[in-house]
């Protein structure tokens, strides 16, 4: 067997110009961490975007770059700023993430943007086949490269592909306003398998096949040509220990050894033991339904004025494509939103909303996490959410509840958390004090189930399903063909 190829947007290192040299850092990122056990030893390869454009690289530097990758066992996609503003912010951005999350209105259809898009996945699909042997197997990731396992194919008929989306895939009736939805389609099928989070997603997919492309398909088989593509479900996890273990020596911490932010909580804490923390950390994203949150939690304490002075909610969001206009609004809207709720209901001792707009470290994250009697996190629409997941893990005594939306991926399996649907603040309302008051037998049988499921499926279990899923494919499929 030859080596695994991993092909994503963005490369799991991080690189770092300072003082003439070069740093690469590893990211700690969901995917990064997941694919740890197919990226290990000296088999396998991940290429991808390094993060500069050419312009931002200084040409003396452009070997020890690739040195320093090398190491990592990467290699990088060079792509010029203008190439990174049609087919990063321009098609992927601003025409198919909008799109595939239901925010038709915001989806730009732009000739100049899809063509930069299409010449991009080529550059992807160069490097691959520049490095790529027939007996290797090449995993693809995401929107942003929906065009590169028909590339592949056109050259090397034979390679195993994968493929795995990791946002929605949006109904028939949504993706069919796509103008290239057949390209999109025909790229995404030079694949072997084609993943996505649940099973819901797969089902459009199949949906638009059948209805675009006139394809045969049985059960979760398109025939193509003597081709057979399978398309499944593959629930994505979290580094469950890494969380679990984090929130556990977080806990055997002396007061001395606590952040300035746990400090910070702990004194609100301790100066009201009935205080209770609401959390909600998301990327700044339209899709994650923020400013709704806001206007519901406004709702709450208007129809639950006793929580008035007891409960804080805390915003955690992450800058996120900054470039977009559609973030641009959405910050300003968010800022003000906080500022007139907080300008509303504050008293001399309590502010309602504590609002952070950056991405904080792993430390900070469990401070927030295991100090938060109620995770509220309610996306108008998300792939899967790893959030949920991630509270859940850390939350070693098994108290405290998750407020999930029925939108997010992860909703399908996390029956136990109370899930809402975003657009009802009513149900909202009554859940977070439903919440509140939840006894604290209750909440630690239902984390109990919760933990175990995200335990047992962790996130190197979904890769390595995924991997094992597109071997066996490969396996049927070359059984199909000779026949
Ligand atoms: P995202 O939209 O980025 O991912 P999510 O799955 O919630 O959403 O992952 C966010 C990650 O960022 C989490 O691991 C979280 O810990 C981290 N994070 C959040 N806020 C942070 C902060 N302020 N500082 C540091 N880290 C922070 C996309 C899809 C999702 C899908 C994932 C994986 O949109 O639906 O679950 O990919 O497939």
């Amino acid at each position: 067997m030859g080596k695994t190829i991993i092909i994503s947007n963005r490369l799991p290192v991080q690189l770092q110009i300072s003082n003439g040299g070069i740093t690469a850092i590893p990211s700690v990122g969901g995917l990064a961490t997941g694919m740890k056990s197919v990226h290990s030893g000296g088999d396998s390869l991940w290429i991808g975007w390094s993060g500069l454009t050419n312009e931002e690289i200084p040409e003396e530097l452009e070997d020890e770059i690739d040195d320093a990758l090398s190491k990592h066992g990467s290699s990088k996609v060079s792509l010029t700023e203008e190439e990174v503003e049609g087919f990063y912010f321009g098609f992927s951005n601003r025409t198919i993430w909008p799109l595939f999350h239901y925010f038709l209105e915001y989806s730009e259809f732009e000739l100049d943007s899809w063509n930069t898009y299409k010449t991009v996945n080529k550059k992807f699909a160069d490097a691959i086949l520049e490095k790529a042997d027939e007996d290797d197997t090449i995993w693809v990731h995401d929107y942003q490269l929906m065009l590169v396992p028909q590339m592949i194919r056109e050259k090397r008929p034979n390679i195993a592909i994968g493929f795995f989306l990791h946002i929605p895939f949006p109904s028939y009736e949504i993706f069919r306003t796509l103008p290239w939805r057949k390209e999109v389609l025909e790229g995404l099928l030079g694949s072997d398998l084609i993943g996505f989070h649940i099973y819901d997603y797969e089902r459009h997919f199949l949906s638009s096949v059948r209805r675009l492309l006139g394809l045969e398909v049985s059960f979760n088989d398109i025939y193509k040509g003597n081709r057979i593509i399978k398309v499944d479900s593959f629930p994505m996890g979290i580094d469950y220990k890494k969380f679990s273990e984090a929130a556990k020596k977080h806990g055997e911490r002396s007061p001395e050894q606590h952040s300035e932010l746990q400090q910070r909580l702990n004194k609100h804490k301790t100066s009201d033991p009935d205080a209770k923390f609401l959390l909600s950390i998301d990327r700044l994203d339209y899709s994650k339904g923020i400013a709704k949150r806001l206007y519901a939690f406004e709702y709450f304490l208007n129809k639950y004025p006793q929580y008035k002075e007891k409960v804080r909610l805390i915003i955690l969001a992450v800058p996120s494509r900054s470039n977009v206009p559609q973030y641009q609004l959405l910050k300003r809207e968010i800022d003000e939103l906080v500022g007139r709720i907080n300008g509303e209901f504050s008293t001399v001792s309590w502010t309602p909303i504590w609002y952070f707009y950056r991405s904080m470290p792993f430390e900070n994250l469990i401070d927030l996490y295991t100090s938060s009697d109620i995770a509220w996190l309610t996306p108008l629409r998300d792939g899967m959410n790893l959030v949920a997941k991630e509270y859940i893990a850390t939350r070693t005594d098994k108290t405290g509840v998750l407020i999930l939306s029925e939108m997010a991926g992860s909703a399908n399996e996390m029956n136990e958390a109370l899930l809402i649907n975003p657009n009802n603040f009513e149900q909202i309302a009554d859940t977070i004090y439903e919440a509140i008051n939840m006894p604290k037998e209750e909440q630690q049988h239902r984390n109990e189930q919760l933990q175990q499921r995200l335990r047992r499926y962790n996130v190197e279990k979904w890769a390595q399903s995924f991997m094992n899923s597109l071997l066996a494919q490969k396996e049927r499929d070359a059984a199909h063909v000779s026949k």
